[in-house]
């Protein structure tokens, strides 16, 4: 056992040298109470198996390097000789399929004790976020019982630090599957389906997670992260989120917000305080103040945001935003607007 937490300990060493082993987002890196006890379990695997490999492994390179016996024995055949030989071998043999048997049992012992302790979080939850996964980004909805309180945002979860969060997921169209590696494992999202985990985040960061199921052509840009933050500074941003989205505040961005209220974008996003109130794409109402566009296609900036408006189907080609034609004085109106909306 010591020998295996030894294995265990090297490993984690030699993964916390290598660059990138650790930060974002690893399951090795872990940040929360679940991804904790299944982060020791993995390691306690590694070690153990690790052990039964090398033992293994050893047997095989003796008996294999063991001369040959030819012929009769020197002394020629003795009976209670071979009785020897047969009892130690029954012997060895009963040991090594007990020994198999413990470890086996131990193991499998240890990870349902881990799989009801994570569970045992379930009735523990503070909070609700109601998570939907759509080709190929993310719906997040922050229920509250007061339905003014709810609002919604995408691609980025945000929790209090310590606090159990229940995460509600549903799927619009295809199966998809919510992996934040730092905080927990894999819950996936079936349509037609209701699955629940859930998060807690025991220290401050920002944790990246991704569709872990592949859904379709542009699966690999399906990211979301979760950002844990102190419960004051949670709760201020919570308010943030509940405001009407910012009436423009120069020319340029007024004649921004009537193009974006009578060109297409209105059949499809919501910006709260405005006209526009359709789901099929994300609530803009705050989107400048997400960390990225297009579930972690591109990193937010004003540039960006342009791109994206100007032909989304070229930076994530086959997503459900099409092409709208605008000049580039109305582009850069609708920029102007959009990026005032933090
Ligand atoms: C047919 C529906 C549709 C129309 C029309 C549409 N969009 Fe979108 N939009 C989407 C969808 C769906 C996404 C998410 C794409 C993805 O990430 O896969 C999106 C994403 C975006 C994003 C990125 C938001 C984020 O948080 O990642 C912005 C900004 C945006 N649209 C602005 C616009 C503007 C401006 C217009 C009008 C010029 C427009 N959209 C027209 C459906 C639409
Ligand atoms: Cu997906």
């Amino acid at each position: 056992m010591s020998r295996a937490l030894r294995i265990g300990s090297l490993g984690l060493a030699l993964c916390l040298a290598l660059p990138g082993c650790q930060g974002v987002q690893s399951a090795l890196d872990p940040a929360g109470h679940q991804a904790g006890r299944i982060a020791g379990l993995w390691w306690l695997f590694l070690g153990v198996l690790a052990v039964v490999y090398l033992v293994v492994l050893a047997g095989l390179l003796i008996a294999a390097s063991r001369p040959r016996r030819r012929g009769v024995l020197p002394n020629g055949p003795s009976f209670a000789r071979e009785e020897r030989i047969e009892r130690r071998l029954t012997g060895g043999l009963t040991a090594w399929a007990v020994g198999t048997g413990a470890i086996i049992l131990t193991l499998t012992g240890l990870s349902y004790a881990v799989d009801r302790d994570i569970l045992g979080l379930t009735d523990k939850a503070e909070l609700e976020i109601e998570v939907t996964a759509k080709q190929w980004w993310w719906q997040v909805k922050y229920n509250d019982p007061v339905p003014s309180r709810s609002f919604e945002t995408a691609n980025e979860i945000r929790l209090p630090v310590g606090v159990p969060v229940r995460i509600v997921l549903k799927s619009q169209d295809v199966i998809h599957s919510f992996w934040v590696p730092n905080l927990h494992g894999k819950t996936d999202l079936i349509p037609g389906r209701v699955n629940e985990t859930t998060l807690v985040a025991d220290r401050e960061g920002r944790f990246r997670g991704q569709c872990a199921e592949f859904c379709g052509f542009q699966h690999a840009n399906m990211a979301l992260d979760v950002v844990a933050m102190p419960r004051d500074r949670f709760d201020a941003w919570r308010e943030s989120q509940l405001s009407p989205a910012a009436a423009p505040a120069d020319d340029l961005a007024r004649q921004g917000q009537q193009v974006f209220l009578s060109a297409a974008c209105v059949m499809c996003h919501t910006i709260h305080g405005t006209t526009a109130a359709s789901r099929v794409g994300p609530d803009l109402t705050h989107v400048a103040s997400r960390p990225s566009l297009a579930a972690g296609t591109l990193p937010y900036s004003k540039g960006n945001l342009a791109g994206w408006i100007a032909d989304p189907q070229r930076i994530k080609p086959g997503n459900q935003m099409p092409i709208t034609s605008l000049s580039p004085d109305q582009l850069q109106g609708v920029v102007a607007y959009l990026d005032s909306l933090k």
